[in-house]
């Protein structure tokens, strides 16, 4: 072992192997097959959101960039494709049609097509376009998107999904996100029944004039930009929504997105139990919002048990396997260590979650031993599954530390001289 650049420790092929090895022993004691869990760490792929690695994000410190932020879509899969061929855990990006349009066309004449171009693109990058947004916050939605009073307001926005659904159907996987920033600042600005119903009235609409393949995944957020009400305030109104319009709508959970407290893997767990389509935006909340790099906390362990013992995540059957896409986008860190960071993130929550003796949790369960049932998970989440998450990376030729290798590329002083002129 040794120290890397980045100051974390680095093991020879050999040290992992022995790392593996002990590990395995262990966990066959609990009747747990190493390589089984290694194989589908193998298979884990999330997709990386395009808006990462793009000039948006600065917030509060408006003018400042990200060091060598891509100046257009096609940057960004050039960035996203690096982050895939260091990972080989990426092979999507989700892409918001209002910021990547590669024509760059105003808001209302953006077209479908275009998107040909970086579906093409991407695939010679070795890329897909993953699930697809309409951008429903960008121009004239202070007042509302889908919701607003304004008939105007809504058309627009109606025919702007229409178009995003068009690209998932034909450029992506078929899957549109849908994130409104609909709400209220203060109590009687907004008749909250008659933004709901225009709301509902609206995606009606797209429901049913978008392309039949097209699912769409309804995102809710308590608060912002609304800080006395938004419309779509939690994953109840979320889901009633999606079951209103049918079996191709469901719900989109983003982490950052609750208020503390709120027990999350709970609300998985009755997504998965209804049969609701569904999906992740991955993040880290800290006091608010979504826009930190993922950590593989208590929390992320115990969504990753859900899924796991749901059978979603890794069902070979597409219908019933989730979205599993990080959204983050901080305003100061370096965007490409932080989404290496996230997934590296998710790939550990997810080992961890797959290595908790089920047996033993059951019967704890069932002769109500409460704390005995609980060490059960700790156990778990506490063991140090790394060596299964670089012996997954060192049998695919992949770096095993994917920040480590990325310092050390030079991508980053590429991108920085080659995009110096970026604004
Ligand atoms: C809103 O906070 C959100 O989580 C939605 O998913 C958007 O699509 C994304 O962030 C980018 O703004
Ligand atoms: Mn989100």
């Amino acid at each position: 072992m040794r120290e890397g650049e980045t100051g974390v420790a680095e093991y020879s092929r050999e040290e992992i192997t022995v790392r593996y090895d002990v590990l395995g022993k262990n966990l066959a004691e609990k009747g747990i097959d190493i390589d089984k869990v290694k194989e589908k760490i193998s298979k884990f792929t999330v997709e990386v959101p395009s808006w990462i690695f793009g000039v948006f994000g600065g917030g509060r410190f408006s003018g400042y960039v990200s060091p060598g932020a891509a100046r257009d879509v096609f940057e960004k899969f050039d960035d996203a494709s690096f982050v895939h061929k260091l990972t080989g855990a990426a092979p999507r990006v989700s892409i918001h049609i209002g910021w990547d349009d590669p024509d760059q066309a105003p808001f209302d004449e953006i077209q479908a097509d275009s998107f040909k171009k970086l579906r093409d693109y991407a695939q010679k990058l070795g890329l897909g376009i993953g699930t697809v947004s309409p951008t429903y916050f960008l121009e004239g939605t202070h007042f509302g998107s889908l919701s607003a009073n304004d008939p105007k307001v809504r058309r627009s926005l109606i025919e702007h999904s229409l178009t995003a659904a068009e690209v998932a159907s034909n450029y992506a996987t078929g899957v549109l996100t849908l994130w409104f920033p609909d709400g209220s600042l203060y109590p009687g600005q907004v008749n909250m029944r008659r933004a709901e119903r225009n709301l509902k009235n609206s995606l009606k609409e797209i429901y049913q004039r978008m392309p039949e393949t097209v699912r769409m995944l309804i995102e809710y957020k308590f608060f912002e930009p609304g800080t006395y009400h938004t419309v779509i305030s939690d994953y109840a109104v979320a889901s009633d929504l999606a079951r209103s319009l049918g079996n191709r709508a469901g719900v989109l959970v983003d982490l950052g997105h609750h208020p503390h407290g709120v027990n999350v893997e709970h609300i998985v767990a009755r997504l998965i139990e209804n049969k609701v389509l569904a999906g992740v935006h991955f993040n880290s909340r800290y006091a608010a919002d979504d826009d930190h790099a993922v950590e593989p906390n208590m929390q992320l362990f115990r969504i990753f048990h859900e899924l796991v013992t749901g059978s979603v995540i890794g069902n070979p059957k597409a219908e019933k396997n989730w979205e599993y896409m990080i959204d983050q986008c901080s305003a100061l860190e370096n965007r490409i260590h932080a989404v290496l960071h996230s997934i590296d993130s998710l790939m550990v929550s997810y080992a961890k979650a797959l290595i908790v003796d089920e047996d033993k949790l059951l019967k704890y369960q069932n002769e109500n031993r409460i704390i005995l049932a609980n060490r059960v998970l700790l156990d778990a989440y506490l063991t140090d599954v790394r060596p299964i998450i670089y012996m997954a990376r060192m049998e695919k030729h992949l770096p095993i530390d994917p920040v480590e290798a990325y310092v050390r590329s030079g991508y980053q002083e590429k991108i920085e001289k080659e995009r110096a002129n970026v604004k």
